[in-house]
Order: structure tokens, then sequence, then C-alpha cells
């Protein structure tokens, strides 16, 4: 935009970063009202920048949804995650830094430090109130946290009964300065249509299987048709040895079947409309720890 040209809108970057599975997708989700990032119970389920974007009137609300930083970072995956993560924090507007109440770990103080001395507003979000029973502890743990990160908002919340979101929501927008919008107004992710087909078969192997099976993953969408009343999908799941993908097939096809029947469903929402999902299963050995094939699974 002419520096000189005159706006009445708002828009900007929100980062929303922490360790894993403290509710970081959950958060996005919430506040987009629907599922662009995937979640499970599992710790390191997002592996990309996920932006989720919410434009309501003259504002718009970029979020970038981030890989949970962690400090153990042996494999290529795990330090490309790390970096996506690190990089989110670069020219935003503020950062959501969210922790699970009551549970403070040494890579919460990890992220704390990055961020205690960043010139970026910070909102501490201490996600998970639903778990905890006594309320004074929460006050404590409150103090605790206010100490490590002095100038940061605190807002206790729970994304799972949808408590206090909207205040988080209410702080983000103060920070957008004046701009164009970066995004049509009717644009929510800003992934590929094949990016969020992958991600959805990624989420039911995070969801369904078992030990090291969802870390040696990653899904390819070979084939997109879309016909009158149907859509085509062809999908490869990546696996890092014979034994993985026998698992991933299970007795019979059942595990793959019951995959692809969950991813099927998701799917069918999204496009109200007939899904035919095909999965094949294929070994890679070292995809994980080789940039040459993580470059082709997506990452940049
Ligand atoms: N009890 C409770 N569980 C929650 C809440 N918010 C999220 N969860 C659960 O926490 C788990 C992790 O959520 P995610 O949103 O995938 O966490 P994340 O921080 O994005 O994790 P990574 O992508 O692995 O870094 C899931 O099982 C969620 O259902 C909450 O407010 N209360
Ligand atoms: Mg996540």
């Amino acid at each position: 935009m002419n520096p000189l040209e005159k706006t009445d809108t708002r828009c900007g970057f929100i980062a929303i970063v922490g360790r894993p599975n403290v509710g970081k997708s959950s958060l996005l989700n919430c506040i987009l009202g629907k599922k662009i990032s995937i979640t499970s119970f599992r710790p390191q389920t997002t592996r990309y920048q996920i932006l989720g974007i919410k434009t309501h009137d003259a504002t718009q609300t970029v979020y970038v949804d981030t890989p949970g930083i962690h400090l153990r970072a042996s494999k290529a995956l795990n330090r490309q995650m790390n970096k996506i993560a690190h990089q989110s924090l670069i020219d935003v507007n503020a950062v959501v830094f969210v922790v699970e109440a009551m549970k403070w770990t040494d890579e919460d103080s990890y992220i704390c430090k990055m961020l205690v001395n960043s010139p970026c507003p910070v909102i501490l979000a201490l996600n998970k109130i639903d778990l905890v029973r006594e309320k004074s502890q929460l006050l404590a743990f409150i103090e605790k946290v206010s100490k490590e990160l002095p100038n940061a908002q605190i807002i206790p919340l729970s994304v799972r009964k949808r408590q206090q979101v909207d205040e988080i929501e209410k702080l983000c927008l103060q920070y957008l300065p004046l701009s164009p919008f970066y995004f049509p107004e009717d644009q929510t992710i800003n992934h590929s249509e094949q990016f969020y087909m992958s991600e959805i078969v990624r989420e039911k192997i995070m969801r369904l299987l078992d030990k090291e099976i969802p870390y040696a993953s990653s899904v390819q969408i070979e084939k997109l048709e879309h016909q009158t009343g149907i859509v085509h999908i062809h999908a490869l799941i990546w696996v890092e040895r014979e034994g993985q993908k026998r698992v991933i097939i299970g007795e019979k096809g059942n595990m793959l079947k019951e995959i692809g029947t969950q991813a099927r469903q998701d799917l069918e929402r999204y496009y109200g409309k007939k899904v035919c999902l095909k999965l094949w299963v294929k070994v890679n050995e070292s995809w994980s720890d080789n940039m040459h094939a993580l470059h082709a699974l997506g990452f940049e």
C-alpha cells in the first residue's frame, strides 16, 4: 500500500506458541469456530505453521498456530518443527503463550525466557482450568507465572468448556495496527485444499495409533478430483518400516479402514457432499530424518 494512503481497517498477526499438547490448535479452532488445525491427545500433533484468518467488520486477525516448542529435537523433522515455531515469533503484533494450568515445565521456562526480552506484547493463556479442582491452587499458580513474565496479561481459560476464549480474542484485537486486510474477507486458512485433506488423515493416525507410529507417519495427497455430488481423494501414508506398515493396515485391513472411515466423515462434513477416499501405505525408511523427503512432503 502507498504509505500516504489512509485506511480505517485493522489487520495484524498473532502467534500462538507453547510447548506441545497445551491446547494451541484447540484454541485456534475455538476462536475460528471451525476446525482448521488438527488436534489430538498426543504431543507434537501440529507440524506446520497454520494461519487461521478471522475477519469481522473492519478487523482482520491472522492467528498463527505453531508446532509445540520442545527441548529434545534429535530428528530433522523435530528440528524443523522447532524452527517453524521460533520463526513464527518474528514480525507478529502479539503473542499468545499457552501453558497448562498447574503444570509448569522446563519447556515453559525455555519459551518464557525467549518472550521476556521480546518487545512483543504477550498474553499468557493458562488453559485447561476445567481440570483444576482447587481454585486456591490456581491463584497460587497465577502468582508464580506472573513473576516469570511480569509484563504479560494473564487469562485463565478452558478451551474445552469455551470459558474465557472470547477474552483472549478481545485482548488480541487491541494489538492490531491500522492496516489494509492481508487476505480476502472470506478466506479462513492459508493452506491448499490438499494440505487440509492430508492433515485430516494424519489426525486420525495420531488419534488411533499407538507408540511411535504417529510420529513415523506422514500423509501425501496423490489425487483430488471434484465430480458432481462427489469428491475423489487418493492419499498415501508414508511410514519408516515394514512393521509400521503392517500395524497401520491392521488385521484384515481393519485399522486402515477405520482411519479411512473417520477421515471420510470429517471430509464429508467439510465439503457437504459425498467423499470417496482411498488410502495406500508405503515405506520410506528415513523420511523424518531426511531434509529432501521433508521438502517433498511440504516442509519449506
Ligand atoms: N481438559 C481440557 N483439555 C483440553 C483443553 N484444550 C485442549 N485440550 C486437549 O488437549 C489435547 C491437546 O490439544 P491440542 O490443541 O492438539 O494441543 P497443541 O498445543 O496444539 O499440541 P501440539 O500441536 O502437539 O503442540 C487435546 O486432547 C485437547 O482435546 C481444555 O481446555 N481442557
Ligand atoms: Mg497443535
